[in-house]
């Protein structure tokens, strides 16, 4: 059976505050008004609600380890909500950012939903996987995987609830550009990541070939994809706010789909985040709904 059967549930999350540039809470409203659910599937695709952040604001100033500690916390506690509030088990969930620190609630709800039995594929140009004590930036949209994955040390900084996701259960593919320190933590912890010159070596047959083997053995897993358009090419998603050349293109994202088109109904759910239509307009726009007809159709 093909997830393609299932109703999809579409959640915005206007959150900009992971990171410091603005505009990209402003993504879901635009999609929205768009009507990207007629183009996903005009019966079974629905926005369930927009979640927005507390407000907004950029902490110029680096105060914690963390920047906007507490407005993080608070939006990834109501994403977790939101997600907890409207996902069925049996529909697919489409998270829109928003900046992807919404990663960290929207894969830990999902886990819940599906009883603690998700995977989760990470495509991104970073590893996500700073801690508040490594992070040169301080933004939190840097350190999403790591929190989830519970790598964050005594204190925790913040917490909503959250049930960690299991390091065995996670990959990432689009990886190029890597902090020092983030890269020691991710090799020392054993992440799973293929970066873009592995991609390029060996084809993405092959890579979710050992994806799906490596996160998956026994076929029974739930998947997740944590969808950062950085980990795409910037001539084709411009409007991001750290674009790294040498990223994936839609031949690649095909033969991607072909693997999760696969998995037939365990494909459960996806986020879409960094999408700053601010930064680039028609490119970017045009490139969300052809990612969009490659995943649905
Ligand atoms: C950088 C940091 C970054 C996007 C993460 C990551 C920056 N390693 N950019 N996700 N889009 O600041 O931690
Ligand atoms: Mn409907
Ligand atoms: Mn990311
Ligand atoms: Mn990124």
């Amino acid at each position: 059976v093909s997830y393609l059967t299932k109703n999809i549930k579409i959640l915005g999350s206007a959150v900009s505050i992971g990171q410091p540039k603005k505009g990209v809470e402003h993504t879901p409203a635009v999609l929205k008004i768009e009507k990207i659910e007629k183009l996903i599937d005009p019966v079974k695709a629905e926005w369930v609600d927009i979640v927005n952040q507390p407000q907004y604001k950029i902490e110029r100033l680096r105060q914690s380890p963390i920047r906007n500690l507490l407005e993080n916390a608070k939006a990834n506690k109501r994403i977790h909500d939101a997600i907890l509030k409207y996902a069925d088990p049996n529909d697919f969930f489409l998270n829109i950012g928003g900046d992807h620190s919404i990663g960290s609630s929207t894969v830990t709800a999902l886990n819940r939903v599906h009883n603690e039995n998700l995977a989760v594929i990470w495509i991104d140009a970073h590893g996500d996987c700073n801690t508040p004590l490594t992070s040169p930036s301080g933004n939190y949209h840097g350190m999403p995987l790591a929190h989830a994955l519970g790598f964050f040390k005594e204190p925790v900084y913040f917490d909503w609830g959250q049930t960690i996701i299991p390091i065995t259960s996670v990959a990432m593919i689009g990886i190029r550009d890597l902090d020092i320190e983030e890269k020691i933590i991710m090799d020392k912890e054993g992440v799973l990541y293929f970066t873009m010159n592995q991609v390029r070596n060996i084809g993405m047959d092959k890579v979710m070939g050992e994806i799906m083997h490596k996160i998956d053995p026994y076929g029974e897993k739930m998947i997740h994809v944590s969808l950062d358009v950085d980990g795409f090419d910037p001539t084709l998603f411009p409007g991001t706010g750290t674009p790294v050349p040498g990223g994936l293109n839609f031949n690649d994202y095909k033969i991607f789909m072909k693997h999760i088109r696969s998995i037939g109904e365990r494909f459960v759910s996806l986020d879409i985040v960094e999408v700053n239509l601010e930064i680039e307009r028609n490119i970017t726009l045009m490139n969300v709904k052809e990612l969009l007809k490659h995943t649905f159709h």
